[in-house]
């Protein structure tokens, strides 16, 4: 099949699935010249058996809440691709969960993962389950009821799943646990656990630390500093939280944050403590993050995202699609100089072009928040030798990782005007180097 193919077949044969295709396009538009250069590559049919999960476990997930209601959700895990290492890749729970979700994720994930440097393959899973407004027994109920299932497809050196939307340490801790009693095995099967039961220092900073690490070297190559910018970030979760704090530490302003029901505007910047009562709020309470703006008297607006805020710099960090080309116009014509994405595909396509256009800095997700992805592969290390680093290595570790994921996205994707375009340059790294397995390793 020619590189230029797939995605219509894609769609015929999986119907319904526009996050999948999204994500595809994206990847196959990048690699076409490359691709058409390797005759070798279409002989053996690489980019169907590239775009198409290797495959999909699907399970009915049951389990009672607190007034002895029983409820039934499904569950998955998509493994995408193990070609350079056991699948890997995160655990999303959350109400809108479907297959076209998870498989964009996991084929993202795939490159993800290839350019962190290190031996990883591709996956993604999760639920429809809804975490808001449950318990900590009924959470703790869901996941032993996801893991009963799920743990006869996962392995430290088969697939080792992490945490995504709705799944911090809390969860995995849980899913760990029954994993455990399951397999019999005290294994590193899972990344993100708590420090005293193997956790790797850092790897709940990770994301968030890794992308501002990416971001200080695009602004490098414009000789910008980040000291006095102002920030605009979207989500109040994990990646955003540790996103305003090394922002903070490096002495920029951010003015927003946001969750599902809106965002805050704080002209004077959300410092370390008005982040601590974010942290407080989410992490303990599962609250709203409209209570900040009531604590510290700025501006809430409800039902929106923050792109309409004057910033020099954009980080999205809550979800899929959350930017779209208008929000780039509005963002553009505010003077925004360069978007660095903490969640997964947050920029529309719209938007991708609207950035490229108007020739800003701009890192898509699977480069910039590999950082996750990276100390998580640090803590399989970690795991594998039964020892642990110090936080001041594994933060060592990780900022070598995101300068090397900048300089392959700078060496395939620079070009000739000098630019960088990070979306080629990602894609055509993640992919020569999963593509140049596939082939030593036969048709598979
Ligand atoms: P969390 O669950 O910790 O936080 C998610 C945040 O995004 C919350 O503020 C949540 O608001 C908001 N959000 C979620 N869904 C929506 C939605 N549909 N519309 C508006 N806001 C929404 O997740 P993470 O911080 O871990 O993940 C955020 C993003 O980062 C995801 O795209 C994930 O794939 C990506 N990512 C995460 C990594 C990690 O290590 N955790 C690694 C790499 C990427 P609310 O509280 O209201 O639900
Ligand atoms: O999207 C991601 O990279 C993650 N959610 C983390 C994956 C991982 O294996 O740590």
């Amino acid at each position: 099949m020619k590189v230029n193919e797939v995605l219509e077949d894609l769609k015929r044969r999986f119907p319904n699935e526009p996050e999948y295709y999204q994500a595809v396009d994206e990847v196959v538009s990048s690699i076409e010249e490359v691709y058409n250069q390797h005759p070798e590559f279409e002989t053996n049919n690489l980019i169907e058996r590239l775009c198409i999960p290797d495959r999909i476990v699907s399970f009915r997930v049951t389990w009672a809440d607190d007034a002895g209601r029983v409820h039934t959700n499904m569950g998955y895990r998509v493994q995408h691709n193990n070609v350079l290492g056991p699948y890997k890749g995160g655990i999303r729970f959350h109400a809108s969960v479907n297959l076209s979700i998870l498989k964009f994720l996991a084929f993202e994930q795939t490159f993800k993962n290839s350019l962190t440097t290190l031996p990883m393959g591709g996956a993604n899973g999760g639920s429809d389950f809804n975490p808001k407004g449950k318990s900590n027994a009924e959470i703790m109920r869901f996941c032993q009821a996801f893991i009963t299932e799920l743990w006869r497809h996962i392995g430290p050196d088969t697939d080792v799943p992490a945490g995504d939307i709705g799944v911090g340490g809390r969860e995995i801790a849980y899913m760990y646990g029954m994993y455990k009693k399951l397999a019999r095995e005290n294994t590193g099967v899972f990344t993100g656990k708590g420090v005293e039961f193997g956790g790797s220092l850092i790897r709940p900073e990770a994301t968030g630390y890794g992308n501002v690490y990416f971001l200080q070297e695009m602004l490098v190559t414009r000789g910008i500093g980040i000291k006095d910018k102002v920030v605009a970030v979207s989500g109040s979760g994990n990646v955003a939280q540790y996103t305003v704090e090394k922002l903070n530490s490096l002495g920029a302003r951010v003015v927003t944050m946001s969750d599902s029901g809106g965002y805050i505007y704080d002209p004077k910047g959300i410092d370390a403590e008005k982040l601590e009562f974010i942290a407080e709020l989410k992490n303990l309470y599962r609250g709203r993050i409209r209570e900040y703006a009531e604590q510290y008297g700025c501006k809430y607006v409800e039902g929106a995202r923050p792109w309409y805020e004057k910033c020099d710099i954009a980080m999205p960090s809550a979800t899929q699609n959350e930017l779209t080309g208008k929000d780039a116009r509005t963002l553009l014509a505010n003077g925004c100089f360069a978007v660095s994405e903490g969640a997964s595909m947050p920029s529309t396509p719209e938007a991708v072009d609207a950035f490229h256009e108007a020739g800003i800095l701009y890192a898509p997700g699977k480069a910039a928040n590999a950082g996750g992805a990276s100390v998580s592969g640090l803590e399989m290390s970690q795991n594998a030798m039964k020892l642990s680093w110090t936080a001041a290595e594994v933060d060592e570790k990780l900022q070598v990782i995101m300068k090397s994921i900048h300089e392959q996205c700078m060496k395939y994707g620079t070009l000739p005007n000098g630019c960088v375009n990070y979306v080629k340059g990602a894609n055509i790294a993640g992919f020569m180097k999963v593509a140049r397995a596939m082939m030593a390793q036969g048709i598979l």
